[in-house]
């Protein structure tokens, strides 16, 4: 172990992987996922992992998978090799001082640079970001093929698998009371042993979201997501002092900066914290204490990635010392591949966080190798 190593590469790969079926929001359908990963190698051997994926090309967010691996390639990259691989907090600084945005490229690169410098240490990620509460964290399952009975019985099968009682639905597609029946079916069917809760991905106006949220408060639903446009912050304040039912921002919360804004005017009563669309595990980090300051409880959002990013967020997670609402960490299982050598450990609704050092998963890189786009 060298105190003095040097990055000698830094890497960004995009591997397409198909998922189990398709996946509906209300902004795209997926068939596939795209993840974006970031491989960071230094001269005393240690090599560190990142992830910087999006949902839907560019149907969700501002940077799309062939843009981030550009961006990172071409801006990032160059600015990071030769450097010194354990002063992560001053690479970081350094780039924020050349480059603007790019939340998601700079996610995976932080990431990368962290799971490094952990894996250095001897520690889990976890412990660079104040050390764990939790071992484990309780996981949703979204439910999104677009068929109520399909639903239904993908639910029943992960929770006589106890892998997940509360499921999230995807809604905003059909009409405001076409959709409300889908989800009172389901709700119906699962009754008291499932928490139900929706996500429409901005896709409903202020009115359509007070008259969806009074029909879903009665059909037993217990919190919305995101029901209307990201920038209408304003809306999102009418709708969580409406008091109908828990609010979360989601898309709202592009960071720190968004995240005072929100809590300032108590604009939500949930926070979805993501690694990515806060531009990274720091970002994340101050993002939960302005929702803990504000009295705003949490819950672990995810932008379907994959095994890192999904344990990148898991090890952050786990410092929350309040995580009220849980988590949706279910992004690897939502793949056909696998791309660790050992799988997560899902079980008792919830993952398993590794005690391992960095990330604490062991990347297949000769599978990676042949799923990559550019093989
Ligand atoms: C989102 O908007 O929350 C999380 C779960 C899922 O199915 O989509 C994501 C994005
Ligand atoms: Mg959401």
């Amino acid at each position: 172990m060298s105190s003095n190593a040097k990055l000698l590469s830094v890497e960004a790969l995009l591997v397409d992987v198909p998922t189990i079926r398709p996946h509906r929001l209300s902004v795209a359908t997926m068939n596939h996922q795209t993840l974006v990963l970031v491989r960071i190698e230094s001269d005393d051997g240690i090599v560190g992992w990142g992830e910087g994926t999006t949902i839907g090309g560019l149907a969700y967010g501002e940077e799309s998978p062939e843009s981030i691996k550009v961006n990172i390639d071409s801006y990032f990259a160059p600015l990071l090799v030769g450097a010194a691989a354990g002063d992560v907090a001053w690479l970081m600084a350094t780039l924020d001082d050349r480059i603007q945005g790019n939340r998601f490229a700079r996610c995976a690169v932080e990431t990368a640079l962290y799971d490094a410098q952990a894996r250095r240490l001897g520690v889990p990620l976890g412990d660079l970001f104040g050390g764990r509460v939790r071992d484990s964290i309780p996981v949703a399952w979204t439910l999104a093929s677009g068929d109520t009975a399909r639903d239904i019985a993908e639910a029943e099968r992960v929770l006589d698998l106890r892998r997940h009682n509360i499921f999230k639905l995807k809604i905003g597609l059909r009409p405001v009371k076409d959709d409300v029946r889908h989800v009172a079916a389901i709700k119906r069917a699962l009754g008291d042993r499932a928490s139900v809760r929706i996500d429409a991905n901005q896709a409903w106006t202020v009115t359509q979201a007070l008259e969806g949220m009074t029909m879903l408060a009665a059909a037993g639903v217990d919190m919305v997501e995101q029901p209307i446009a990201a920038h209408d912050k304003a809306g999102l304040q009418r709708l969580t002092q409406a008091n109908i039912l828990p609010v979360m921002a989601d898309e709202a919360l592009h960071g720190p900066h968004d995240a005072f804004t929100v809590a300032k005017m108590q604009a939500a009563d949930i926070f979805a914290v993501k690694i990515n669309q806060s531009g990274g595990l720091i970002g994340a980090a101050q993002v939960a204490a302005i929702a803990k300051a504000a009295n705003i409880d949490l819950y672990g959002g995810t932008m379907l990635e994959g095994a890192v990013g999904t344990l990148a967020s898991a090890h952050l997670f786990s410092t929350f010392h309040e995580l009220a609402w849980g988590t949706e960490l279910f992004g690897p299982l939502l793949l056909t591949e696998e791309i660790l050598r050992e799988p997560l450990e899902y079980r008792d609704f919830a993952l398993a966080i590794p005690r391992r050092p960095g990330l604490g998963i062991d990347i297949d890189e000769e599978k990676l190798a042949r799923l990559r786009r550019d093989r």
